[in-house]
């Protein structure tokens, strides 16, 4: 029992101590230890909307995360995830109007299945069947359906929040691989940008 008690204490003073040395300690400012080491355009869009950024990191790190934090790998996952989530919700609207299933959706087959939705319903499916085709022919084809599905992924995450989203291992402040919601909350709190907005 003391052997083990004296075991952690050995493996705790340098804890607390502060003589290991995390991952993101290079680019620690005197008495500011625990900033992240960023990309100035990551810090861009964290000082634009420090909420939002929060907000969506912590949704990923809950949603994709295991009960330890999310790993890298769970990030590259949570980015794949959420735009095929969007690519195939915007699929399935267009193919529940491709009625004989050829692939693409004509204005007659557009037509006749709006005779069963609801008033909102209609309203979506006319503005869907305008913006994906785009050469306007009144017909949205595989190709423009296609362009339609990656339009609705990245309008789901953008670039901007992927490369966010990747940066999120900068916060493993503990350096055990996985990235916490106390470790995120904690690094953006040392950048001082988590205030205002
Ligand atoms: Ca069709
Ligand atoms: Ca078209």
């Amino acid at each position: 029992m003391l052997r083990r008690s004296l075991l952690i204490v050995m493996l705790t003073l340098p804890v607390l101590f502060g003589l290991t040395v995390p991952a993101w300690a290079d680019a620690a400012r005197p008495g500011d230890p625990a900033v992240p080491v960023l990309s100035p355009e990551v810090l861009r869009l964290i000082a634009e909307n420090p909420r939002g950024v929060a907000r969506l990191c912590e949704d990923v790190i809950s949603g994709y995360g295991g009960p330890g934090g999310l790993d890298a790998e769970g990030v590259q996952g949570a980015i794949g995830l959420l735009r095929a989530d969007a690519r195939s919700d915007l699929m399935r609207r267009l193919w529940a109007t491709d009625l004989d299933g050829d692939g693409a959706v004509m204005q007659g087959e557009l037509e006749i299945a709006m005779r069963a939705m609801s008033a909102g319903q209609r309203a979506r499916a006319i503005r869907l069947h305008e913006l994906a085709d785009v050469d306007g022919d009144d017909t949205v084809s595989p190709a423009e359906m296609r362009l339609a599905a990656e339009a609705a992924a990245l309008a789901r995450l953008g670039d901007d929040e992927a490369g966010l989203l990747r940066a999120l291992m900068a916060f493993d402040a503990d350096a055990n691989g996985l990235v916490t919601r106390q470790e995120m909350r904690g690094g953006l709190a040392a950048l001082h940008l988590d205030q205002g907005t």
